[in-house]
């Protein structure tokens, strides 16, 4: 199998969320596979192949996925003698309104927010591409970005409520053990973990013992992703 991933400058660093969802979902499902690190710059040419324009894409033998929740689905039906990731069929609808839920609130208000070190993350090759496609999607300029982070940052602070309460009485977003709902949630920290220095979580959130907790999962796969600086 191969994953096809996105780098900064550092080709051991893959940063993007979707990425890390499939990371994860693989992970659960014992599976390995081979990543191939792409640069923003790089990735329409390589994955021609695919279909696809973005990363993740998967290749399993003559199967090739694009997107990180077709993938999931793929590695749910194709691997289904694996522990589930989803938990059932009524459990995956409830899914894709997550990861609705999940863009909106969360990744639009963290992505302003980290912009400016994502920018400062990227190979040299890929940040003009990343300022123009980006500055129009955040409605402002890097450099503005960068100097007010702390509304957008305010705003996904505040859009974490729900998850916070949720585990106060649960150790996973899923229950007991952890599945897709909760890669789905970590994947966006780890995601500002592998690109910024800014600290997004309260110390006393009930998120602090779950990103622990989802830290020491699959030999820390997650929780090896470092704080960068
Ligand atoms: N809905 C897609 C989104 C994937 C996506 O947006 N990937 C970004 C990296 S985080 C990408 O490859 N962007 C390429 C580009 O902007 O040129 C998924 O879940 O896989």
């Amino acid at each position: 199998m191969k994953l096809f991933e996105l780098v900064g400058c550092d080709k051991d660093n893959g940063f993007s969320p979707f990425v890390w969802r499939t990371k994860l979902a693989l992970a659960h499902k014992g599976l390995e596979a081979e990543l191939v690190p792409l640069h923003f710059s790089e990735i329409r040419n390589t994955l021609e192949f695919s279909g696809s324009k973005t990363v993740p894409v998967l290749e399993d033998g003559d199967n090739v996925i694009s997107d990180s929740w077709d993938i999931a689905c793929y590695l749910e039906e194709n691997y289904s003698d694996k522990p589930s990731l989803f938990g059932g069929d009524a459990a995956k609808v409830g899914l894709n309104l997550l990861s609705l839920q999940i863009g909106k609130s969360l990744l639009m208000p963290l992505f302003k927010t980290i912009a400016a070190d994502i920018h400062d993350v990227l190979h040299d090759m890929d940040k003009d591409y990343f300022r123009k496609s980006r500055e129009q999607r955040i409605g402002c300029s890097i450099e503005e970005a960068a100097e007010d982070f702390k509304t957008p940052l305010k705003l996904f602070k505040g859009n974490l409520w729900p998850y916070s309460q949720h585990l106060k009485s649960e150790d996973f977003l899923a229950g007991a053990a952890p599945a897709y709902s909760d890669y789905m949630l970590y994947s966006t920290f780890l995601w500002a973990r592998g690109s910024s220095m800014k600290k997004i979580v309260d110390d006393n959130d009930p998120l602090v013992d779950w990103l622990s907790r989802m830290d020491q999962l699959f030999g820390g796969l997650g929780g090896q992703v470092k704080y960068i600086g």
